[in-house]
């Protein structure tokens, strides 16, 4: 099922015509031989061994040693985490240190991960007093989506959950554009047809954000073996990678697993980003795995993976800018990267995480780390920054979301026939009688239903020419 969403996934990405070819015939060609795949192949052409020797080249295992000894393989010693920075902001390791980052470079990313904390704390009260029906905060995480969409090219290709604000504002994603989404108002480039946070962008290639966990992650395995076919067919154009984001408690879906293995068999050059934050809503990690956490499974699926600690964003940086390289390399492949984090909030504005976890795990988290204090640190080290910076720009992007938030509030909701535009290329006759009666019903009752705040009033029923 999942293959056959990576397949459709493709498809759309190189723009194939449906007619033209069919499914089938993809599928053909993703199980053909194709050049690219010549090295895995021939991987098991030596399967006949050599008179004594110590292994068999077993079709479905890579170098396995005969042995005498009955040893079960267990649990083996945690994956290293990646850090560039200690908690005080200082290089770790002085001698080890990243390609340097350029002082704007560095005051973008800090910039941006403030603009995201200081948003969500004005959204989150603004869903509190019922301005809007939903929102998710990043706190805590806002090093992991800023770190890693700064080593990413702008039109690489995101696929992302819906913690990753810090994306989308790296990206460009403005004041308005988050607002008209919030807000659902008829700039919202999705119409308001969907929850808020599930943003989405074209001009950004920030693909739209859908509530069913993991689904976006075989799309992205698809979409980057779409990449890879298309830079075989343009090999002047720059290539291009997809990056996904996810959190742990997503990879328990099938999804994660099928999307992973085909991205690997297939050597889409995909990031896989998982957001490691201790929980899936009320689930601690402990309850949804007993592995050595999201890490230890790409190994499995022979995908290149690392670890970083998600709250120092030069090193999510630093890693995102390596696995990019790698997902490049030769024909191409997909790199897993698992950031750790905490949760610092309520899973969102539908949940109270005091319900199932002490108060006191989470101010110990807030105390013990942030990535926000651990780059200031960094700054204030480097003469980059200091308090009076830090009050003049915390007030300014105050007012800059108050601003676009205003802005929102007054405009139009989408006119009433977005309802049902999009779903099929006209209006179905039980569509136009849907319509129909829903106008007699405004009509009737206009004292029940205020449509002023539609774009169009009562002619936004009427279908689009
Ligand atoms: C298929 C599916 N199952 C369940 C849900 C309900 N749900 C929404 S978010 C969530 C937790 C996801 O946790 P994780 O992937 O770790 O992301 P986090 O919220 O921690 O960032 C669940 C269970 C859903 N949206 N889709
Ligand atoms: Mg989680």
């Amino acid at each position: 099922m999942a293959s056959r969403r990576a397949i459709v996934a493709c498809e759309r990405a190189v723009g194939m015509h449906a007619a033209a070819r069919t499914r089938a015939s993809i599928a053909q060609r993703l199980s053909t031989k194709t050049s690219t795949c010549q090295c895995q192949q021939q991987r098991w052409n030596s399967v006949s061994q050599k008179p004594n020797s110590d292994r068999v080249r077993f079709p479905g295992a890579v170098d396995s040693k005969f042995t005498t000894s009955l040893d079960f393989t267990t649990k083996d010693q945690a994956m290293p985490t990646f850090r560039v920075l200690d908690a005080e902001g200082q290089f770790a390791d002085p001698q080890n240190v990243p390609p340097e980052t350029s002082p704007e470079e560095l005051l973008k990313m800090y910039k941006d991960m403030v603009f995201v904390s200081i948003m969500d704390l004005i959204m989150f009260d603004a869903q509190r007093q019922g301005l809007i029906s939903f929102y998710m905060v990043s706190a805590g995480e806002e090093a992991i989506t800023v770190g890693s969409a700064s080593s990413l090219r702008a039109d690489d290709v995101i696929f992302a959950q819906y913690r990753e604000t810090g994306v989308f504002q790296y990206r460009g994603f403005t004041p308005d554009d988050f607002m008209a989404q919030l807000f659902h108002t008829k700039n919202d480039a999705g119409l308001g047809r969907n929850m808020p946070v599930h943003y989405g962008s074209n001009k950004l290639h920030l693909h739209t954000i859908s509530s069913p966990l993991a689904t976006q992650i075989p799309h992205a395995a698809g979409a980057a073996y779409a990449l890879k076919i298309q830079a075989q067919q343009n090999p002047t154009e720059p290539a291009r990678v997809v990056a996904c984001y996810f959190g742990e408690g997503a990879a328990s879906e099938g999804d994660f697993h099928a999307a992973l293995n085909i991205a690997a068999t297939r050597g889409s050059p995909v990031i896989f980003i998982c957001r490691n934050n201790g929980y899936a809503i009320s689930t601690p990690t402990l309850d949804q795995y007993r592995g050595d956490g999201i890490a230890s499974r790409g190994v499995g699926y022979g995908i290149d993976t690392i670890r970083v600690d998600g709250n120092d964003i030069l090193a999510v940086r630093e890693v995102t800018r390596q696995a990019r390289e790698r997902a490049l390399k030769g024909n191409g492949q997909p790199v897993l990267i698992e950031a750790m984090s905490y949760r610092v909030s309520h899973h969102s504005t539908s949940d109270d995480s005091f319900a199932y976890r002490a108060r006191v795990e989470v101010e110990e988290w807030k105390r013990r780390d942030n990535p926000i204090t651990r780059l200031r640190k960094h700054l204030e080290l480097r003469n980059l920054w200091d308090e009076s910076k830090e009050k003049e720009m915390r007030s300014e992007m105050r007012q800059t979301v108050l601003k676009a938030y205003r802005k929102a509030e007054k405009e139009k909701a989408p006119a009433l026939r977005n309802m049902m535009d999009d779903v099929y290329e006209t209006w179905t006759e039980e569509q136009r009688e849907q319509m129909k009666k829903l106008r007699t019903i405004l009509e009737t009752y206009p004292d029940e239903y205020d449509i002023s705040a539609y774009d169009e009033g009562l002619d936004g029923l009427n279908e689009k020419k």
